[in-house]
């Protein structure tokens, strides 16, 4: 296992619709690994695939609290089955748009669809955090990001901090 780099927006690769995992196997696996490792050392708790330069439909998460066990996840080719009518407004952040954190409203509930590491189809209803998480990585996968969600205003003027932080970290 090791870590990846975490690629920072602005980046054409974290615009674009990622492709299906044609099936589970071991490099798919080794790059889940590397993605929960990198995820828990940025901290965060979650990371999708095109955050490591990855163009490929697979997302990890762990939400546990602190005083939780760990429950690391890892969901190939995901979606969304049922969302609730009930909305949510969460703060979110992302390792790809660093120290930037704005209130996003989404579904409250989701189910979700997805391949499991032994590449067994599954299917999980989430809320609080969790559900939060799975839909702003899953965005990612569609080439979104949480400040899509913004006012353009406010889009390009993180748009233009983050260009600023990328000159100072070249
Ligand atoms: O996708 C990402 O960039 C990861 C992102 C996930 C996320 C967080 C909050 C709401 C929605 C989605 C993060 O993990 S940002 C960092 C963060 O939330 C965090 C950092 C340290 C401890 C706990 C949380
Ligand atoms: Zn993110």
């Amino acid at each position: 296992m090791s870590t990846r780099n975490i690629l920072i927006h602005p980046d054409a690769r974290l615009k674009k619709v990622c492709d299906p995992v044609s099936e589970v196997s071991p490099e798919m696996r080794s790059l889940a690994e590397d993605m929960l490792e990198t995820m828990y050392d940025a901290p965060g708790v979650g990371l999708a695939a095109p955050q490591v330069g990855v163009l490929s439909r697979v997302f990890v998460m762990d939400c546990s609290g602190k005083d939780e066990a760990g429950d690391p996840m890892v969901l190939f080719n995901p979606e969304i089955t049922w969302t609730s009518e009930e909305m949510n407004t969460h703060e979110e952040g992302c390792l790809s748009i660093p120290d930037i954190y704005e209130d996003v409203t989404r579904p409250a509930l989701v189910r979700m669809s997805f391949l499991d590491m032994d590449g067994k189809l599954r299917e999980k209803e989430f809320g609080g955090l969790w559900a939060t998480c799975a839909q702003h990585e899953l965005d990612h996968l569609d080439g979104r990001l949480f400040i899509d969600y913004l006012s353009a205003l406010k889009r390009s003027m993180i748009t233009s901090k983050m260009k600023k932080l990328k000159r100072s970290r070249a």
